[in-house]
């Protein structure tokens, strides 16, 4: 299944959510936090897991236009933050003044939207990242670059896919999983599940309770999301617990 590690996505250098005015060095961004199902809803435009790189010249103007879309209900916000490690848990230091929407941890509920705009005046780069709890550890950010040697701004995105997907529950293990909000989890698992179908049959209520058992004990904990899932699976195909 190599073709699920290509691009399902066409380039986005200039995407329609992108609007630039060179003459007064301004590039106004519209950023849809949950735009589709990617990442279990936790995505801006779609994309989630740096898939998605926003380049701006340094200077430039930023207005960014962020809109909760809502699905699977989730609360969403947006900061402009430094790429620390690890990523918090929630909140958020802008890296650039008032670069973040209003309510960063509760999140703006689904229709509500706001606005902000910042000076790129320092070079590097930077996150997307949402800020309500646990949602940018699961994924929900993406890269804003400031360069000096770009001369308009573009974009540029890439799809992990199914593999991709794959990976980022890798990245989670016990730890991770515990830190997630009960709706996060169920976004998250359901996600996942879509693409493993038939692999994991069952609803993600199912696993989610199966998994809250199972990380239950200490010494699994490390074990990785993906690997517990397939376990759990057995273990009900099998009919035991
Ligand atoms: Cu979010």
């Amino acid at each position: 299944m190599l073709a699920c590690a290509l691009p399902v996505h066409a380039d986005e250098t200039a995407p329609a959510w992108m609007k630039v005015d060179a003459d007064k060095r301004t590039v106004r961004l519209q950023l849809v936090g949950s735009a589709d199902g990617t990442n279990g809803t936790m995505n801006f435009n779609g994309y989630a897991q740096g898939e998605m790189q926003v380049i701006v010249p340094f200077g430039w103007t930023v207005h960014v236009d962020f809109e909760n879309k809502g699905l699977a209900a989730l609360p969403h916000s947006l900061a402009i933050i430094d790429p620390v490690t690890p990523l918090p848990i929630e909140d958020g230091v802008p890296a650039f003044p008032r670069a973040l929407t209003v309510r960063l941890v509760p999140g703006l509920l689904a229709g509500e939207t706001d606005s902000f705009e910042f000076v790129a005046n320092k070079e590097g780069r930077f996150l997307f990242f949402c800020g309500v709890t646990g949602h940018g550890v699961a994924g929900m950010w993406d890269y804003l670059v400031v360069s000096k040697e770009a001369t308009r701004p573009s974009v540029q995105v890439t799809r992990k896919g199914a593999a991709g997907e794959t990976k980022r529950l890798f990245a989670y293990d016990g730890h991770a999983w515990r830190r997630l909000g009960e709706r996060e989890k169920l976004a998250l698992l359901s996600g996942f599940l879509e693409e493993q179908r038939p692999t994991l049959p069952f609803a993600p209520s199912v696993y989610k309770a199966r998994l809250e058992d199972f990380y239950h004990y200490q010494d699994r904990l490390e074990i990785p999301l993906d690997r517990a899932l397939f376990l759990i699976n057995e273990q009900i195909g099998q009919g035991g617990r």
